[in-house]
């Protein structure tokens, strides 16, 4: 049994437009650097290959065509009962290369219909401005977050936006799981992600210490950008309730032997350094110290560090879908600059989904105390939470008990953070509400959805919709405000 929540609490799920509009030329849109990407596997990183490939960016080229199905799709959700529908505005469809000197009209009129059919089902937009999808063009011609000139073009571009949907939009968020880029290691999969948040592609004499100094750099310039347009926004609009995003997965330590104890402050230290910036303003006091230690210090401005104080987030948005473990692969002390030193290892105590990830519905508890502790009364909205898996049809139907079962048990964890912890969580958007393209992988096949496409990982299919199990189970959790789960 549930605990109910409040009467204006959020539910509802969350896509990307990367990952489901497809259409990825159509309506004056732009390449961006989700469209440059090879399908992946669980062991193997997507590609970014050099310019459009015929052939090997298929994956966000078809997405589930959410640019023509939205009304179809959007009514699947009114149908559960949602309250909140989370997307990302395509940057490339209002600046179909970023520097362009005036918006794309028709971009801006698909988002238009977008968010008045949102609201034909009662359904509150929350839109995320930049979810992995900054413009090719300011890759190739600026080295894309690298240049502090993209901190004013991202602003021109939320500015236009803000203006725009002013009366259509009140919950934002800047840059999507901004905090990914900290974990830079050797790992390509972690090359993949500074790539995905910052258009940085590194070549293979690249060291630990450049990638960590690009990604600082990147870093900074993309916290200015968020910061300017959270001022920029409440000047539009005072109403508009402006996020930072990042995922957080609650971190253990291996042992309590003490170096493995100082891992796991040093890796939540390192990544939760960028939703420092975005709640108090200001680098937090260990960074400041890896600067002076290190000598990889950014550019960063007195008016930088004006705006980073100017413009604080009005509420945390993060994603959730699992915990990881971490020891010292060194008794010395592990240090933020050197994650060699900190070793993601097996938690024996949980158990993990097809791709590995854990599954742990009291981390994510953890997790929101952890941002309590830190940040207190600051609001929290998990805007990503989900179960991948490879569903199947049998006799017409989908039967996920599995991912009830992962849902129920992280619903009920964030009933408990709320009603017995006393944090201040305002809505639980689960991600994939609807089948789409896996970011990390690129595959259909991982699918989350309480809404099944029939839609392969090369995009063939009928593209029929679905309903699975748990579009009942979610329909009647949102029904009963969360008692009966
Ligand atoms: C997060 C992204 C989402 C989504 C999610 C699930 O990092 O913000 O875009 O993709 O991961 O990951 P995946 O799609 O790889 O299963």
């Amino acid at each position: 049994m549930g605990i109910k929540l409040q009467d204006d609490f959020l539910w509802g799920g969350a896509i990307a437009a990367h990952q489901a509009e497809g259409a990825w030329q159509a309506g004056g849109k732009g390449v961006s650097i989700a469209d440059i990407l090879t399908a992946g596997s669980h062991t193997e990183p997507r590609q970014i290959t050099d310019g459009v490939v015929d052939g090997l960016n298929y994956p966000n080229h078809h997405g589930i065509d959410f640019y023509h199905t939205y009304k179809e799709d959007l009514a699947l959700m009114g149908e559960m009962g949602f309250k909140a529908f989370r997307t990302s505005i395509a940057w490339t469809r209002i600046f179909p290369n970023g520097d362009d000197a005036t918006p794309n009209e028709e971009g801006l009129q698909f988002y238009d219909d977008l968010f008045d059919e949102m609201h034909k089902h009662g359904i509150e937009p929350v839109v995320t401005l930049n979810h992995f999808e900054m413009p090719y063009h300011l890759v190739t011609e600026y080295g894309g977050w690298s240049d502090r000139r993209v901190i004013d073009l991202f602003v021109n571009y939320a500015k236009v936006v803000f203006e725009r949907y002013r009366d259509k939009v009140t919950y934002w968020m800047t840059h999507n799981e901004i905090s990914n880029q900290a974990a830079v290691s050797d790992n390509p999969f972690f090359d993949f992600m500074v790539w995905t948040n910052s258009g940085l592609k590194f070549d293979d004499k690249a060291t630990l210490a450049d990638k960590q100094a690009a990604m600082m750099q990147a870093g900074h310039y993309e916290l200015v950008a968020s910061a300017k347009a959270v001022q920029i926004g409440h000047e539009i609009n005072p109403d508009f309730v402006i996020g930072g995003m990042v995922n957080v997965a609650a971190l253990y330590p291996a042992s309590p032997k003490p170096a493995d104890m100082l891992a796991f402050q040093k890796a939540r230290q390192a990544r939760d350094w960028f939703t420092d910036v975005h709640v108090r303003g200001a680098y937090p006091a260990e960074l400041e110290a890896f600067f002076k230690r290190t000598g990889i210090r950014p550019d960063i401005t007195d008016e930088d560090r004006a705006d980073l104080l100017a413009g604080t987030v009005d509420y945390m948005a993060i994603s959730y879908y699992n915990s990881t473990t971490v020891r010292a692969t060194s008794e010395q002390d592990a240090e933020i600059d050197h994650p060699a030193d900190v070793e993601v290892v097996k938690n024996d105590f949980v158990k993990v989904n097809d791709w590995d990830w854990a599954v742990d519905p009291q981390g994510l508890r953890y997790a929101l105390n952890e941002l309590n502790d830190m940040y207190p009364y600051l609001p929290i909205m998990i805007v990503e939470n989900g179960f991948g898996a490879y569903d199947e049809i049998v006799d017409g139907q989908v039967h996920d008990p599995y991912r009830i079962d992962y849902l129920k048990a992280h619903v009920a964890e964030v009933e408990k953070a709320i009603v017995n912890d006393g944090i201040p969580v305002i809505g639980y958007l689960s991600w994939g509400p609807i089948d789409i393209v896996s970011a990390g992988t690129g595959e259909m096949k991982k699918r989350y959805g309480y809404i099944y496409v029939d839609l392969d990982d090369m995009g063939e299919g009928s593209g029929e919709r679905l309903r699975k199990d748990s579009f009942y189970w979610y329909k009647q959790v949102i029904a009963t405000q969360g008692e009966d789960l």
